[in-house]
C-alpha cells in the first residue's frame, strides 16, 4: 500500500516526479537516480541518469507498480547523457513522454518520444524538439485542447546561458537587483513533436505588480516549472532552488504574467526539491521526492506523495512533509 510522505518505491531511487491521471489510474513519469557515488556540484554533474520507469496506482491507496524501463539513453539519438526530470501528455490516442538531456555538446535540449501505452516503451524522435534548450519540461494540454510547455532551469540547467536567444557558455544571470529570469512557456504543434511558437519568458510579479528580482531566492524561479488548473485559474509552481523551496504564482492566461501567491511545500532532505500536482476524483495530491531513504546523498532521491488543500480564497496550504 502506497503510505503518505513515504517512499512510493524502495527497490530503485526516484525523483522528480511528474504525476497524471490517465486511463482513471494514477501515473508517475520520475527521474531514475543511480545509486553511483559522484562529487555534488552547482553543474548538477552528480545527476547522472541513464533511463526512465513509468510507476503508476490504482488509486492513491493502492499499492505502488513500477513498470520497468520505459526509455534508455543509448535509444535516444540525440542524447548523450543526464536524463533529466521528465513529463509525459496524451493526445491524439498518443502518449507522449518529453525529457531533457544534453546533446553531443553538453548543451541541455529537450526531446520527445511517443508510445500507445501509459507505460510505454516509448520511442524517441530522432533530433530534439528543434528551438528547445535548458531543463524541466511540463506539458499542460489545456482544456481547449491547446498544449503549452513550460521549462527551463538555472545553474546546471543553463537557462542563464539562453538570455539572447544563443547559447553563451559564458553567460551569467541577472544582477540580484535586475529582475529574475523567467521559465520559459511555448505552445506546442498539433503533432506535439514541435513548438508552433517560439519560447517565452514568463514574467513573474509581486503583489505590487512589480517583477520577483533575482536577489529574491526565497520566491525567485529556479527550476522544476508545473502548471495545473483549479477553478479555471493557472497554477504555475515551482522550486526556489538554493532556498529549497516549493512555491506558486497564478494567473488567468496559461503563458502569464504569473503573480506570486505563497509557499507550497517546505524544504526537504537534500538540495533538489520538485514536485508536480494532480486531480484524482475528487481530491488534489502533491508528489514531491526528498532523500531520506538515502540517508541525505542529493543525487539519491525517492518520490513521496501528499493530499494538497486549498483554502476557500483559492490559496494553498503550506505542507511540511515532516509535520508528525
Ligand atoms: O533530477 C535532475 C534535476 O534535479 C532536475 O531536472 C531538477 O529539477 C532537479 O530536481
Amino acid at each position: 500500500m502506497a503510505k503518505r510522505n513515504e517512499p512510493l518505491v524502495t527497490h530503485i531511487y526516484t525523483a522528480d516526479p511528474s504525476a497524471h491521471v490517465f486511463e482513471g489510474k494514477l501515473y508517475i513519469y520520475p527521474s531514475h537516480d543511480l545509486d553511483h557515488e559522484k562529487t555534488s556540484n552547482d553543474n548538477g554533474d552528480q545527476y547522472d541518469m541513464e533511463d526512465y520507469h513509468v510507476l503508476s496506482m490504482e488509486d492513491p491507496d493502492a499499492p505502488c507498480v513500477d513498470h520497468g524501463e520505459a526509455l534508455h539513453l543509448r535509444d535516444i539519438p540525440w542524447a548523450k547523457q543526464q536524463l533529466w526530470a521528465p513529463d509525459a501528455a496524451f493526445k491524439n490516442d498518443t502518449y507522449y513522454l518529453f525529457f531533457p538531456a544534453r546533446d553531443g555538446q553538453g548543451i541541455f535540449r529537450i526531446g520527445v518520444a511517443t508510445g500507445k501505452s501509459p507505460t510505454g516503451p516509448f520511442k524517441p524522435e530522432a533530433d530534439y524538439i528543434p528551438g528547445s534548450f535548458s531543463i524541466d519540461p511540463a506539458v499542460l494540454v489545456d482544456e481547449d485542447d491547446k498544449a503549452y510547455m513550460y521549462f527551463g532551469g538555472l545553474w546546471g540547467g543553463q537557462l542563464e546561458k539562453w538570455q539572447t536567444g544563443e547559447f553563451l557558455p559564458d553567460a551569467e544571470g541577472p544582477d540580484p537587483t535586475e529582475p529574475a529570469l523567467g521559465p520559459r512557456v511555448a505552445r506546442l504543434s498539433d503533432d506535439m513533436l514541435g513548438f508552433a511558437s517560439a519560447p517565452k519568458e514568463i514574467a513573474i510579479v509581486d503583489e505590487n505588480g512589480r517583477p520577483i528580482l533575482a536577489g529574491d531566492e526565497e520566491r525567485r524561479y529556479f527550476e522544476g516549472p508545473w502548471v495545473h488548473k483549479y477553478n479555471g485559474l493557472y497554477y504555475l509552481s515551482y522550486s526556489t532552488g538554493s532556498t529549497h523551496y516549493i512555491v506558486y504564482a497564478t494567473s488567468t492566461n496559461p503563458e502569464g504574467p504569473y503573480h506570486y501567491r505563497g509557499r507550497i511545500l517546505t524544504p526537504v532532505i537534500g538540495w533538489t526539491t520538485h514536485h508536480s500536482i494532480v486531480q484524482f476524483k475528487e481530491r488534489w495530491y502533491l508528489f514531491y521526492h526528498d532523500s531520506s531513504l538515502s540517508g541525505g546523498a542529493d543525487n539519491k532521491r525517492s518520490v513521496k506523495f501528499t493530499e494538497l488543500h486549498y483554502n476557500e480564497d483559492g490559496t494553498i496550504r503550506t505542507i511540511d512533509p515532516y509535520e508528525v
